[in-house]
């Protein structure tokens, strides 16, 4: 069975921040080759004065600007209908401080809701937030990153992109790493190690010795040796073949 492409559209002021997941490392390679994708919406594009207005100060008074409904709405519209136009229903998540707080869990759901055919609109405020109405009309879901204040929801839109995405077949390396991963079994992920460093220089100054100072090589290789020190010692002998 054909596995499906998942799809992302985000509605955002700022199309070239979505780069940053859609063009670069795996998420990067993941999007080129076809196993998911991203559409921008501007609402810049989707307003019918000259000045491109798409803010104005909360009514009532208070700090700051709010995003006005029309080009929102707008936008999550030509969203929904591109979506419709690929075969897709549409789920409309709008991420804010106010949201259900994004876990492993949450983004395994929504994995499966794509997979079977369901569009993500992601809609990204900024300034101090949007208009309740396009809320109250308009968003399926409400997701937070964190317990903090952002400039604008492409951050967090790009953390759940990047969380999911990993999480399709084919994105790593193995998929296996998917499933080793930290919250993949409920439990966080063991301690990883590269080589240690110091294994590099015993390593160079081993076999250094033994090419240019056989005496001082059967002198150190006399002495006790820690199991790193041997084990160390066996590859330099097998690599230098002995
Ligand atoms: C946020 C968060 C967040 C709030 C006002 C965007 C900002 C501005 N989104 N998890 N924490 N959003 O701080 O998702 O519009």
């Amino acid at each position: 069975m054909a596995v499906r492409a998942v799809r992302f559209d985000a509605v955002t002021l700022f199309p070239p921040m979505f780069e940053a997941v859609s063009a670069l490392g795996v998420s990067g390679r993941a999007c080129e080759s076809g196993i998911w994708s991203l559409h921008c919406w501007n609402p810049r594009d989707f307003t019918d004065n000259p000045y491109r207005t798409i803010d104005d100060r909360p009514y009532g008074g208070g700090p700051g600007m709010l995003m006005i409904p029309a080009p929102l709405q707008a936008a999550i519209g030509a969203a929904r209908a591109a979506q419709d136009d690929a075969g897709l229903t549409s789920r409309v998540i709008y991420l804010s401080p106010q949201g259900k707080s994004l876990d492993h869990a949450g983004v395994m759901r929504l994995r499966e809701r794509m997979q079977g055919g369901q569009g993500v609109v992601l809609l990204c405020g900024r300034y101090e937030g949007i208009d309740e109405r396009v809320v109250e009309r308009h968003v399926d879901e409400e997701v937070s990153i964190g317990d903090y204040v952002l400039s604008g929801g492409e951050l967090a839109a790009m953390v759940l992109i990047d969380a999911l995405v990993r999480q399709l077949p084919g994105v790593l390396g193995h998929d296996a790493s998917a499933v080793e991963e930290s919250y993949a079994a409920g439990l966080l992920d063991c301690p990883h190690y590269t080589r240690p460093e110091e294994y590099w220089r015993l390593k160079q100054s081993l076999a250094r010795t033994r090419a240019r100072r056989p005496d001082l090589f059967a002198a150190w290789c006399g002495r006790k040796l820690s199991q790193e020190e041997q084990r160390i010692l066996a590859e330099v002998m097998a690599e230098s073949g002995s």
